[in-house]
């Protein structure tokens, strides 16, 4: 299996990257952010729950998310593989992933790192949001909540991966298509 995780900040491409990596390599897109947009769309009690969280632009809470994606791979046991966008999120994430996998039996098979520079990370974020009506991409303070968070919680959870030598840095300043073909390329390579 081809298990993937696409990791950077908010706005750093990982939904748009992903959306042609499945097409390319047959896989299974498990989006924490889509999936929790989803339950909020239902009205659910766990989207209710979740939203709380996501309009401040912190994190919701790690049994939440690890659950849902426990459900999504036992839901896809014939899949030819994932890609992981926005999760994990947190070093407890990335435990409670691979041990999930291993009952699965297979692991990750790369984290990709997409590098963007903060301003066009904002500037990304806010143009979305005059269409997109997401209450997380509309407010500056609440972005930079994003990336602070980011900073602080989400990002240690790359030495995870450094240390299964699992991690992968690609650039993702330029077009859509320019960061699809380092990927592409950087996947073909594995
Ligand atoms: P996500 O949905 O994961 O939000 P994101 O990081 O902002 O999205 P992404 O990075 O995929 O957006 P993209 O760059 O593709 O999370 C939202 C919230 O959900 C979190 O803040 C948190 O509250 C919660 N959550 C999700 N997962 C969680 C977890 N595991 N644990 C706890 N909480 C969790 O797109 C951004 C914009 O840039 C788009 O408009 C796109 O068109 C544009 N764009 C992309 N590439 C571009 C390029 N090369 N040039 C110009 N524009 C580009």
């Amino acid at each position: 299996m081809l298990n993937l995780v696409l990791f950077g900040p908010p706005g750093a491409g990982k939904g748009t990257q992903s959306e042609k990596l499945i097409e390319k390599y047959q896989l299974i897109h498990l989006s924490t952010g889509d999936i929790l947009r989803g339950e909020l769309k239902a009205e659910t009690t766990l989207g209710a729950e979740a939203k709380k969280f996501m309009d401040k632009g912190e994190l919701v809470p790690d049994e939440v998310v690890i659950g849902m994606i426990g459900n999504k791979l036992k839901e896809n046991t014939d899949a030819k593989g994932f890609v992981f966008d926005g999760f994990p999120r947190t070093n407890a994430q990335a435990e409670a992933l691979d041990l999930l996998l291993t009952k699965h039996q297979t692991s990750i098979t790369a984290m990709l790192a997409l590098d963007v520079e903060y301003d066009e990370l904002v500037s990304r974020l806010l143009n979305r949001g005059k269409d997109s009506g997401r209450v997380d991409d509309q407010d500056i303070s609440i972005i930079e909540n994003r990336v602070k968070v980011y900073n602080q919680e989400t990002k240690p959870v790359m030495d995870f991966y450094l240390a299964q030598n699992k991690y992968y840095a690609v650039e993702g300043m330029g077009t859509v298509e320019q960061i699809f073909d380092r990927l592409s390329k950087q996947i073909d390579a594995l």
